[in-house]
């Protein structure tokens, strides 16, 4: 019988890894942990309790805003408001920032950027779910959190992680030394490892993309798809990120969510949802870029809620996707001269 090994006890066990590590990381990420137990538990019975359908809000992306959302998003503030080791948050939800008070003098030296529920349009259909969190070191000195300290690189990020309410509720997260998974075991209330170091094949049987924006797509990106189809790779498609890219890792596979005549910067926020799937992705050997060929971690974000396009997934994948882009590209313009 495999001995359980906690999340909890994970993350104490790894802060061994930091020789500097004064808990205060590790602290935090047992705060999100908790955070996605209550978010786990409403997302659950949301079908049970009046917390389906729209509220009379958009959030920051002007989209409307689901009760599940609301919710989320402040469970999740308020555990990290208690955790102490937070000085700031940046949230899908809210259109600023918001500086985290310190407690008890603590000088709190991490700011946390969050989708609180990404996948929301799937809730009254009661598919998967998930929130998506990546965690900075402060970059100004003291004080109250400044906008810079959230429009970092993503190859800045501490930490970063998803959960993933689904068939079980699941938190993946990284702190650089690889992606380790989790599962929750109801009947105790912890989340116990069950997908260590989690390593993405270098190929795999899938694409992930909303083919019915085809028409919107560019046509070396539509050219791609056919290519994919003439491959014989399987579409797989869910519309939540943190499900499709969660599949990715596992099974190995591209997602890719492009610039479209809609979204010609892409639909995906950089900020809190591309970064930290993107880190977590690279840290299990994969690849993230954007549809302009820039790896997403170096990209130099200037707002809190700006967009990218995005492809991510097996590292031989994603290369192969270059290459045949650069191509069609090249061809495009021979064709257009
Ligand atoms: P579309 C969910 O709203 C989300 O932000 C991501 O989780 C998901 O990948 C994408 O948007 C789905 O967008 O245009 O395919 O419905």
């Amino acid at each position: 019988m495999n001995q359980i090994v906690t999340l909890d006890e994970f993350i104490i066990q790894r802060q061994k890894d930091f020789p500097f590590a004064t808990g205060e990381l590790t602290g935090l990420l047992r705060d999100i942990g908790l955070a996605a137990k209550i978010v786990n538990r409403e997302v659950n019975k949301a079908g049970l309790v009046n917390i389906f359908g729209l509220t009379h809000k958009d959030n920051a992306s002007g989209e409307r805003v689901q009760k599940l959302d609301i919710y989320a998003n402040e469970r999740l503030i308020g555990c990290l408001k208690n955790s102490g080791e937070c000085c700031g948050i940046a949230s899908e939800e809210n259109k600023t920032f918001l500086p985290i008070p310190s407690l008890e003098s603590k000088s709190a030296k991490y700011v946390v950027i969050f989708d609180p529920l990404d996948g929301s349009s799937n809730i009254d259909v009661n598919v998967s779910l998930g929130t998506i969190f990546g965690i900075y070191r402060r970059v100004s000195e003291s004080g109250q959190v400044v906008l810079d300290d959230f429009l970092q690189k993503g190859n800045q990020l501490v930490a970063a992680g998803y959960v993933l309410y689904g068939t079980s509720t699941m938190l993946v997260y990284s702190t650089g030394k690889g992606v380790n998974g989790f599962t929750l075991d109801p009947s105790i209330g912890e989340f116990c490892l069950s997908h260590r170091n989690i390593t993405i094949p270098k190929t795999g049987p899938y694409y992930s993309i909303n083919q019915g924006h085809f028409n919107k797509f560019d046509k070396p990106m539509q050219k791609y798809i056919h290519h994919c189809a003439d491959q014989g790779l399987g579409l797989r498609y869910v519309g939540t990120m943190v499900t499709d890219v969660h599949r990715t890792l596992v099974k190995g596979g591209i997602f890719i969510y492009p610039n479209t005549s809609s979204h010609p910067d892409g639909k995906l926020r950089l900020l809190y949802e591309c970064n930290p799937m993107s880190f977590l992705v690279e840290q299990a050997g994969g690849q993230a870029i954007s549809c302009k060929m820039e790896r997403i971690l170096d990209m130099k974000p200037t707002e809190l809620h700006q967009r990218t396009s995005v492809a991510m997934g097996s590292p031989m994948m994603v290369d192969e996707m270059k290459t045949f882009l650069k191509k069609a590209k090249a061809m495009d313009k021979i064709r257009t001269a």
